[in-house]
């Protein structure tokens, strides 16, 4: 198995924490996505939207973590990252696509004086940080008097670990301090060996 990926990538590490939980062994190769524009013809072969994460597997080429996220589940089933309630699996899926669809275009808008090739100025700078804290405020009310998003740890808190454990490293210490059932939540997924082990650089 192998895993296309980047150090400073976020999305590629929800893939590393999941195959680490599984104990599963995987080789890695890093793409290039941030110093260079054009990705090379190999890799756009793999994935012609260019984007990281890509898994290869025994003839399978997969893109997009979510997809990723469920063959791995699928194929090395134990230990589950899924619950067996069907209920309870619509709903971890549920904060899969958020944590991917609506997260990265606010964390972008906040990022973007520090990625390169990103425009912002101080509103859209804001207004990222104000979208952030919206998701957060969704994240609270769920996460109170809940260990995890849905019933046990799962894919859903998975996606989410590399998105709220960074937050402390990137201005957002006291939006996250504010929100005290997400500040115990990413300390529990800071704790966790998957997570620290593939802590990024
Ligand atoms: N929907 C995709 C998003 C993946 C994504 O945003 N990948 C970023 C890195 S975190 C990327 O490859 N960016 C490079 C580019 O857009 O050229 C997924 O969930 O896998």
């Amino acid at each position: 198995m192998k895993l296309y990926w980047h150090s400073l990538s976020l999305i590629p590490w929800r893939v590393r924490i999941a195959l680490h939980e599984k104990g599963i062994a995987y080789d890695e190769e890093s793409v290039d996505v941030y110093s260079s524009i054009e990705r090379s013809p190999e890799f756009l072969a793999l994935n012609p939207f260019g984007q990281i994460p890509v898994l290869e597997d025994d003839g399978l080429v997969v893109a997009e973590s979510i997809a990723i996220l469920e063959y791995l589940e699928e194929r090395h089933p134990e230990p589950a990252l899924m619950p067996t309630d069907i209920a309870l699996r619509a709903t971890v899926r549920q904060y899969m696509c958020w944590s991917t669809d609506y997260w990265p275009p606010a964390w972008k808008k906040w990022m973007a004086p520090h990625l390169p090739g990103l425009q912002s100025t101080p509103e859209s700078v804001a207004e990222g940080r104000g979208e952030l804290c919206m998701h957060l405020d969704v994240l609270d009310a769920r996460l109170e008097g809940r260990e995890w998003l849905v019933e046990d740890f799962s894919l859903a808190d998975v996606c989410y670990a590399p998105l709220v454990t960074l937050l402390d490293r990137v201005g957002l210490a006291d939006d996250l301090a504010d929100r005290k059932h997400v500040a115990r939540w990413a300390t529990q997924l800071n704790e966790r060996p998957s997570v620290k082990e593939t802590l990024l650089v």
